[in-house]
């Protein structure tokens, strides 16, 4: 379906609000070996086996709750040299839309499985831009799928149509007392305009790097789970680099 890349409505819709929407872009069995994987990876990280791929970050707002150790974890990085994360990073029905929007070479640089297990923090206002010092700078692309359905109780996405056109905005630290690491803030905007993006597992939301863009917590019982992947131009040169980057050649 989408191998040949986006449909002209879906590429007008990306340029003019700055992300676009596939509903049932994957099927249940691929979220089910998706989760079912990281699971598998917290175990292993919490019974002390660093060579398991993936850099597990904890859940700060969990710290002291108990379960078994995916309950307390926040994100997995480092997943696209991974089985079904690999194969799903470099599907060609995932990258025909990127070439689209990015160019006819890619590279996937960053995955991140998000639990957002109940209790989890939600992301504040921020755009992705301002944690990739990258020459050049854009465009880049986020492919954020639904694993688990998303809803305003459980901490969906909200974002801000059109925010794409404007530049990087000033971040702070997160003010929330014990907040997550590496989360950072936009105080000095108008969010009102902002809307939420309802998902059903499967679905897919491509969006551009200067988006603004948050998700709220997890006031549900369920867990809210995503698996979020980066990609940039093959060539791309990371000024920053960070320990979650990873760049890998994916068309
Ligand atoms: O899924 C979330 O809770 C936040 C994800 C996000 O903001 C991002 O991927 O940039």
């Amino acid at each position: 379906m989408h191998t040949e890349g986006l449909t002209r409505e879906e590429r007008a819709e990306y340029d003019e609000r700055g992300f676009v929407r596939l509903r049932g872009f994957t099927g249940p069995e691929v979220c089910e070996r998706m989760l079912e994987r990281v699971v598998g990876l917290a175990r292993a990280h919490a019974g002390g086996d660093r060579a398991a791929p993936g850099l597990v970050l904890p859940e700060a707002n969990l710290a002291d709750a108990g379960g078994n150790p995916e309950d307390l974890v926040s994100k997995i990085f480092r997943l696209h040299r991974d089985g079904v994360f690999a194969a799903f990073a470099a599907d060609p029905r995932v990258t025909g839309p990127l070439v689209d929007l990015i160019g006819p070479r890619l590279d996937c640089f960053l995955s991140q499985f998000i639990f957002k297990n109940p209790g989890a923090w939600g992301q504040p206002w921020h755009q992705d831009s301002f944690y990739f010092p990258f020459e050049p700078a854009r465009p880049i692309v986020g492919a954020w799928l639904a694993v688990t359905e998303a809803t305003l109780e459980n901490g969906c996405l909200h974002v801000l149509p059109g925010s794409h056109r404007e530049p990087v905005h000033e971040h702070v630290p997160d003010r929330r007392p014990n907040a997550n690491f590496g989360y950072v803030e936009i105080v000095d905007h108008d969010m009102a305009a902002a809307e939420p993006v309802l998902m059903d597992p499967g679905d897919l939301l491509l969006f551009d790097s200067h988006l603004i863009h948050r998700s709220t917590d997890n006031r549900s019982e369920g867990i809210r789970a995503a698996m979020v992947f980066h990609y940039a131009a093959t060539g791309t040169v990371d000024h920053g680099p960070s320990p979650v980057n990873d760049f890998v050649a994916v068309r």
